[in-house]
């Protein structure tokens, strides 16, 4: 991100403060239903609770405000949004964005706007308003956009409000863009999870099983360097939060709770090996194994850790495989070989734990052979699921700033008319179908899938798959 400049001095527990000088204020934060995605819609929508807005929502709590917090993929709708607003007095509402929700955010922004007394600010934050503000202020609907780690400057914000200050993290109109220091990930207060009804999460069949599920994060920012991956909020050096507070935020959530089962949403869990291990020690120390999946790499996977993994509750794995093709995996700076690939899916197998195997097709410049190889790669790397993604020219990604790739909220999911592309999106599609088919439709595959049935929670969810798969090759895709 060049145009955007940050300080890398993180944020110490000290400086979560609360001011005796405001009065509390009430905060409304809406995380905006996403519209269905190929890949998720074929696999069962995964179904988390927004991690960002509840860290937002912990901050300002602790600051002593009254926060509400509404998900929109939930069956909480925007008439709920709106009565709200208009029967309370609120000062601050904030949007999440995605790139993928772009036009949904525009809708959303309107009529919130619209319902708003003029006293109430109004502001986007998240991955996408991160890395392209200007594509939100320039909708006249919001006051500010928060890039970055919102904790800090959300609470800040609420401080000043009626005015807007000028600091980093706080991008308006016209002004400059500055990204906000890093969060010390331990002195930030856990997700406030009560917000938000947690009975209401449950996963599509290739994420979870049928049962309560929630996200929880070890560190921020990834050593690696995907050339396809937007850092952007999370840009910048690893910061890993201590073992001791990560066990204590899964006793907390496993307390008083009916969720027995938690994703890891790091990009990449085995990232700091050092803290896994302590965790893992702890979790199996403390005989308080739970059931958990997270997203692994390739190369990071060792028999002995995925071992100490299993053991300690460790039922699946997602790897980003991406491709078959070695030229184009080097050339997307994934850092991994063909063969380590394949060698992953067998040692997770190997200590008991499912694989789900991420790959991408349609890269720029990536020919249709290529793509070929990849769904035949696929099928050697022999994962229990494979999800097949259109490649999508994310703002911050190091490709599409390579390649000068604009995200085109109109087009061909976001994809544009570039000429970077050799095979044009429609092709992609049809092969992504064909991917799904290949994979999913093979007698020794059912086979597999049907004797590794132990429960009659595994009986549904592969009749779940079943059903959806068959609904996506029969219906045209939902808009
Ligand atoms: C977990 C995850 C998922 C999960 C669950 C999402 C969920 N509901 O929580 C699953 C697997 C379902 C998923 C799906 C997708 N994801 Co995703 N996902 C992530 C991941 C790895 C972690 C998100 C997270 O919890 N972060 C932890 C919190 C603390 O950070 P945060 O969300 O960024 O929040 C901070 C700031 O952004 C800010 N903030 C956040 N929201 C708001 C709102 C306001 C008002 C304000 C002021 C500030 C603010 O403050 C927060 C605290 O500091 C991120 C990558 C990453 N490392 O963050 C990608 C990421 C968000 N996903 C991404 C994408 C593209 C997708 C998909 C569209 C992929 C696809 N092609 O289908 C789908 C969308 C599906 C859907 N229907 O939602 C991109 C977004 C790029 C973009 N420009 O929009 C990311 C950044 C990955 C990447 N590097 O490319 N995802």
């Amino acid at each position: 991100l060049k145009w955007l400049s940050f300080v890398a001095l993180p944020i110490s527990a000290d400086s979560w403060y609360v001011s005796p000088m405001t009065r509390p204020r009430h905060i409304v934060l809406i995380q905006p239903d996403v519209p269905g995605s190929d890949a998720f819609d074929r696999l069962g929508r995964s179904h988390l609770p927004p991690l960002g807005l509840l860290y937002l929502a912990a901050a300002l709590e602790k600051a002593g405000h009254r926060v509400r917090v509404f998900d929109l993929n939930l069956p909480q709708n925007l008439d709920e949004v709106l009565a709200h607003i208009r029967s309370t007095e609120v000062d601050l509402v904030g949007l999440g964005t995605l790139a993928t929700a772009f036009d949904r955010v525009g809708e959303l922004a309107k009529s919130i706007r619209y319902a708003l007394d003029p006293k109430t600010r109004f502001v986007a934050g998240g991955a996408d308003a991160t890395v392209r503000p200007d594509a939100y202020l320039s909708s006249g609907h919001f006051d500010a956009v928060l890039v970055g780690e919102a904790e800090h400057t959300i609470v800040e914000l609420v401080e000043a409000l009626p005015d807007i200050p000028r600091i980093d993290g706080i991008a308006v109109p016209g002004g400059a863009i500055v990204l906000p220091s890093k969060i010390e990930p331990d002195s930030a207060p856990f997700p406030a999870r009560h917000l938000l009804p947690l009975k209401a999460y449950r996963g599509g069949p290739a994420y979870k099983r049928l049962r309560y599920s929630t996200g929880i994060f070890t560190h921020r920012g990834c050593p690696f360097q995907c050339a396809f991956c937007e850092k952007g909020v999370h840009d910048g050096p690893m910061r890993a939060r201590s073992a001791a507070s990560i066990f204590k935020e899964v006793q907390a959530i496993r307390a008083g709770s009916d969720i027995h089962d938690l994703r890891f949403v790091d990009d990449v869990l085995m990232a700091n090996k050092k803290v896994l291990t302590e965790l893992l020690d702890l979790v199996l120390r403390k005989n308080e194994r739970f059931a958990w999946m997270c997203c692994g790499r390739a190369d990071l996977m060792e028999p002995e850790l995925l071992g100490l993994m299993a053991r300690a509750g460790c039922y699946r794995i997602e790897l980003g495989l991406e491709t078959g093709d070695q030229e184009l995996s080097d050339r997307i700076q994934k850092n991994i070989t063909l063969d380590q690939g394949v060698q992953a899916a067998r040692r997770a197998h190997d200590a008991g734990i499912e694989v789900v195997a991420n790959f991408i097709l349609g890269f720029p410049g990536e020919t249709e052979t290529q793509m070929r190889k990849t769904i035949d790669y696929s099928l050697k790397a022999a994962p229990d699921y494979a999800i097949y993604f259109l490649f999508q020219p994310f703002t911050g990604a190091m490709i599409s700033r390579e390649l000068n790739l604009e995200w085109d909220d109109q087009e061909s999911a976001g994809r544009g008319e570039s000429t970077e592309y050799q095979v044009p999106t429609s092709k992609v599609q049809a092969l992504i179908d064909k991917a799904y088919r290949r994979f999913y439709f093979r007698v020794s595959y059912v086979a597999r899938r049907l004797l590794a049935i132990k429960s009659p929670w595994l009986a549904i969810d592969l009749a779940r798959l079943a059903v959806l798969h068959l609904l996506t090759r029969a219906l045209p895709k939902k808009k």
